[in-house]
């Protein structure tokens, strides 16, 4: 899944795809790199980031989910927690609501979602993106995002949401210490075999990966985000959101045929 930030404030491209000629080029460059998925957000949700209006996301976002759902090369999904945003990038040819609020921030979301047959991320948040990076605090990580998930994908399917059409995400960097990022990261093989759904990594350039690291600017953490690529794949993970799309697309391929070698070649 390539992102696609139409934002001027998002922590690693944050204007640079603003002006929604861009943002579409950008998109289709993402394709071209092997990204199977395109996620189009118009709000950033970096930590103290404020919120944004549904006029001002809605103009964001629509043309640049029309451009890129009219080229048909790869499924859109629009990053909102607004059902209202959802609803216009849907009819404007998106195919998957990824919510990072999991459908807490606003209550007709999973509703537009039902209604339109539509997919659905479900991720998880401790607090909201203007505190979150406070004072995260956990008893059990793993465990508190896994019994999070399970409730917002009951409340999902509750709403009318196919069970075929539903995804989780752990929610990487989003009210979690660099400790809590680890151990989610570590613990992902159980985290999938508990929620059930297939599951949606987004480590990408995120302050964690520098931290061990030592690169202070996101744009030099995209090795360290490749190795959570990897790590991803390889304990159970389905779809990985990244920036860089070119070395994530290429490693998947290599993993992909490397799980399929026998001793006639590699199986179908
Ligand atoms: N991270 C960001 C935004 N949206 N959505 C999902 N499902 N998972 C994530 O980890 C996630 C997300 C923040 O990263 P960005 O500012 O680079 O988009």
């Amino acid at each position: 899944m390539g992102v696609v930030n139409v934002t001027p404030d998002s922590f690693s491209d944050g204007g640079r795809f603003l002006d929604p000629a861009r943002a579409v080029a950008h998109g289709r460059e993402l394709v071209a790199a092997g990204a199977t998925l395109l996620d189009v957000g118009g709000e950033s949700t970096r930590p103290g980031a404020d919120p944004v209006a549904v006029d001002e996301e809605l103009r964001r976002v629509l043309p640049v989910v029309e451009a890129l759902a009219a080229d048909g090369a790869a499924p859109v999904s629009i990053d909102t927690s607004k059902a209202v945003v959802a609803g216009e990038a849907l009819r404007c040819g998106a195919t998957i609501v990824n919510d990072v609020t999991a459908g807490l921030a606003d209550p007709g979301l999973l509703g537009v979602v039902a209604d339109s047959g539509a997919a659905l991320v479900v991720m998880h948040m401790q607090g909201e993106p203007r505190t979150m990076q406070r004072a995260p605090h956990y008893d059990d990580v793993t465990r508190e995002v896994a019994e999070f998930l399970r409730a917002r994908l009951d409340a999902a399917r509750a709403a009318g949401i196919r069970d075929d059409a539903l995804l989780a995400d752990p929610g990487i960097g989003f009210g979690k210490t660099t400790a809590h990022n680890l151990e989610l990261l570590a613990r992902l093989a159980d985290l999938r075999a508990t929620v059930g759904v297939p599951l949606v990594v987004g480590a990408s350039r995120k302050s964690f990966l520098g931290a061990i690291t030592g690169d202070d600017l996101p744009a030099d953490r995209d090795d360290a985000t490749l190795a959570t690529t990897v790590w991803s794949f390889t304990q159970g993970a389905r779809i990985v959101r990244v920036h860089d799309v070119a070395t994530s697309a290429r490693v998947a391929r290599l993993l992909d045929v490397m799980s399929r070698a026998t001793p006639e070649g590699v199986a179908a």
